[in-house]
């Protein structure tokens, strides 16, 4: 049996402070066009899309920075791409910063059909970064200042199989796979912006495009599911962003590979029934999983060390 998904990493190259909405879903819709010609039934585009990536940048007022969130999705700027999705019959994934009605911002990407029409929203969990200005660092990383937390991890029937999503840093966290994988499902859709240069300690930058493919594909292979991990790359207003985005089946192996830091569109034939071959043997959670021992997972944070190895 197969059940054949054919998916497109749409890694973006960087999106200056200058370029405008319309000039950033032009270049959207321009893969979306590539994929179609491709055959793609799902084309996945990257976290914060839209615009540049402006928690680099400090404001003391926060509100300067609502012209970075989407108060609407479609909005007047973004309705394009959903026509042209509709038009050619291709679904799509997109990352933007979200105002909501009650004033919530998150960082959110929602999955979108063949007819055009939002399946589902996501809203990113694990916000990494600091709260406060450190003017010491190269550029901020305010995540923690401009979003606020996602609620969690969904799965939704879509494209013939059971789909999930994911932001950037919440790929680093096993957790989130699990999470999904514990509800079926057999294809995460991840978009990032991964600085190279990491502040709090500089010793990992050599090591950002290994960090990167080593989480997904564990990811992807201790859960049985595809993972789709799609970047916007490049030098964005000064700063370098890894780019690799890649499309990684259930065992682990790279499908394909992104190549530049530029817009750039690579596709997989990607099997949803090639999960089972992991889910109902090694991985068959319902055979091997021991949640007792695990209840740490869920009833603590941080690190507790055992009071019989504290020193007294
Ligand atoms: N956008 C995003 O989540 N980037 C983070 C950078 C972590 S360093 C503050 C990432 O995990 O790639």
């Amino acid at each position: 049996m197969s059940r054949i998904v054919t998916v497109g990493a749409a890694q973006t190259g960087p999106i200056q402070e200058t370029d405008s909405r319309n000039e950033v879903v032009e270049r959207l819709i321009n893969l979306l066009r590539e994929g179609s010609r491709a055959g793609c039934d799902l084309v996945v585009f990257p976290e914060l899309a839209l615009t540049t990536f402006f928690p680099r940048w400090y404001v003391d007022d926060k509100k300067e920075f609502d012209h970075y969130f989407e108060k609407e999705m479609p909005s007047p700027e973004t309705k394009p791409l959903f026509d042209e999705a509709k038009r050619l019959g291709v679904g799509f994934h997109l990352g933007y910063a979200e105002l909501t009605p009650k004033g919530e911002h998150f960082n959110t990407s929602v999955l979108v059909d063949k007819a055009g029409d939002i399946i589902a929203h996501y809203r990113k969990v694990h916000l990494p970064g600091h709260e406060e200005h450190e003017p010491w660092r190269a550029f901020q990383h305010l995540e923690r200042y401009y979003f606020d937390p996602g609620p969690g991890f969904e799965v939704h029937a879509a494209f013939g199989g059971i789909m999930g999503m994911a932001i950037c840093n919440d790929r680093r966290w096993p957790e989130t796979y699990r999470v999904l994988s514990l509800q079926g499902c057999e294809m995460v859709l991840i978009g990032y912006n991964t600085p190279v240069h990491y502040a709090p300690d500089p010793n990992q930058d050599r090591l950002q495009g290994f960090h990167n493919h080593l989480v997904l594909q564990a990811g992807a292979y201790q859960n049985g599911m595809w993972v789709v991990g799609v970047a916007k790359a490049g030098e964005e207003e000064g700063c370098d962003l890894l780019g690799e985005s890649a499309i990684i089946g259930p065992s682990g192996e790279i499908k394909a590979l992104c190549s530049t830091v530029g817009d750039e569109l690579v596709v997989a034939d990607c099997d949803l029934d090639l999960c089972a071959d992991y889910k109902e043997t090694l991985f068959n959670f319902s055979r091997y999983r021991r949640p007792e021992v695990y209840t740490r997972i869920t009833s603590q944070i941080g690190v507790e060390i055992p009071e019989t190895l504290k020193e007294s």
